[in-house]
């Protein structure tokens, strides 16, 4: 069956933000859609996210080159075609022809390639990840152990806290479904004693609480794992056995270049210094992964960092790796990190994303497949991380409909295969 028809759409974000929708109607009428995340604390080596930069429309933020470089310059090479990934993947990475996709836009192509993808499934009629799991040539679908981040910081929120996202990730429920109940659970009773303290129960950018908590640098980020573990125990769980934490420091963002200083609240680290927090925070905490520890082009410090920690904990690679296999390579080469994180829109098609993860699992990297702070209700993500067996995940809080949405699927994705 060949494809009749794709056009895109400038829709908005989670965020308020245009973004792309991608339309792709088969022979038969069926319509299929797609629709990419974006970004607020991105690394420098992004495929690049085309915006228009026109004042006059939506800020400049919007994306209406990126929509037209679908309808005028990629549709008309698809239409009539039978789909195909790998083939069309590769054609779209060469109609751009730049090594960051800065010419038709990641947002276009990637939205593109999604929905090649989930032409594929359809015509086969093969559940999403079915159909991925093939493509990938794993036939083991494992729900994803996910990270919720119940506390957000840094550019997901305007409170103060340096670290961008407070994670607990549940690992003693016998299903995704026990291990969602039990976040949730904790999610609500931190409210609660998010309130008793007097703090505010606003939500950031994923879903997590965004209180404003004073104090120095590091006494704030040991009070919200104070307050956190308040939590998982008024809920009767046990830290380190039934949920772990895990963090995303985005450390990028409050590094100073030209010092080489991070800037921790009014505190002011070396690399050293904040490795060593690192080790304390490990001491008296359960935490079980730290995302982007270090600054993203810091490559001799994340080379300490993973010798320091890298046998106790999980190190994650985002800003640092991007989901872009050269990076990867260099990254195993040089023993730094242990764990990737994926964004499809990192990178820009579906084949490049499987490419990462299976240079990653090739090289004993774990994998955690990740939203973006700004996202669509699209559940591609949730259906990606089942096919890969990529074990880990992340999507925000249990909260917000761009973010339920996935943990929904993944709900629907576990029933259905278990009845
Ligand atoms: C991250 C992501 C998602 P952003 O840093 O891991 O949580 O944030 O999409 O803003 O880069
Ligand atoms: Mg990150």
């Amino acid at each position: 069956m060949k494809i009749k028809k794709i056009w895109a759409n400038q829709i908005l974000d989670s965020r308020g933000w245009p973004t792309v929708e991608c339309n792709l109607q088969m022979e038969d009428d069926h319509l299929i859609k797609s629709s990419v995340p974006s970004g607020a604390s991105t690394g420098k080596l992004e495929a690049l996210e085309l915006r228009d930069g026109d004042k006059n429309h939506y800020l400049g933020r919007g994306v209406l080159k990126a929509v037209e470089n679908i309808n005028k310059i990629i549709a008309p090479t698809l239409i009539n075609r039978e789909s195909d990934l790998k083939l069309m993947d590769s054609e779209l990475i060469n109609l751009d022809g730049t090594e960051n996709k800065s010419k038709l836009g990641a947002n276009a192509i990637l939205a593109v390639s999604m929905a090649i993808i989930r032409a594929q499934a359809y015509i086969e009629k093969k559940e999403l990840y079915q159909f991925i799991g093939d493509f990938f040539c794993n036939k083991n679908f494992i729900l994803p152990k996910v990270m919720f981040n119940v506390l957000n910081g840094g550019a997901h929120a305007d409170n103060g806290i340096d670290f961008q996202e407070f994670m607990i990730m549940p690992i003693s429920g016998k299903s995704f479904a026990e291990n969602l109940q039990m976040a949730t659970i904790v999610y609500h009773n931190l409210k609660d004693i998010l309130k008793k303290n007097g703090y505010a129960v606003g939500v950031g950018d994923e879903g997590g609480f965004a209180p404003k908590i004073e104090g120095s640098g590091k006494d704030i980020i040991k009070k919200v794992f104070d307050l956190l573990s308040q939590a998982i125990v008024s809920s009767n769980y046990s830290l380190g056995k039934d949920i772990v934490f895990c963090l995303d420091v985005a450390a990028s963002q409050f590094y100073d270049e030209n010092n080489k200083i991070y800037n921790l609240g009014k505190e002011k680290l070396t690399t050293e210094e904040l490795i060593s927090f690192y080790e304390d925070l490990i001491k008296n905490y359960s935490i079980h992964s730290i995302e982007d520890g270090l600054y993203e082009q810091d490559w001799s410090g994340w080379k300490v960092l993973t010798e320091k920690l890298g046998q106790k904990v999980q190190l994650v690679g985002d800003d640092l790796f991007v989901t872009n296999p050269r990076l990867i390579q260099k990254g195993i080469d040089s023993s730094i990190a242990n764990a990737v994180l994926i964004k499809p829109n990192q990178i820009g098609t579906v084949t490049e994303t499987l490419a990462a993860i299976r240079l990653a699992q090739d090289n004993g990297y774990k994998t955690v497949i990740s939203h973006r702070s700004g996202e669509t209700c699209d559940t591609f993500i949730s259906d990606l991380a089942v096919a890969v067996g990529a074990g880990q995940m992340k999507a925000g809080a249990p909260c917000r409909s761009e973010r339920v949405a996935k943990y929904n699927r993944l709900l629907e994705i576990e029933f259905n295969s278990s009845s």
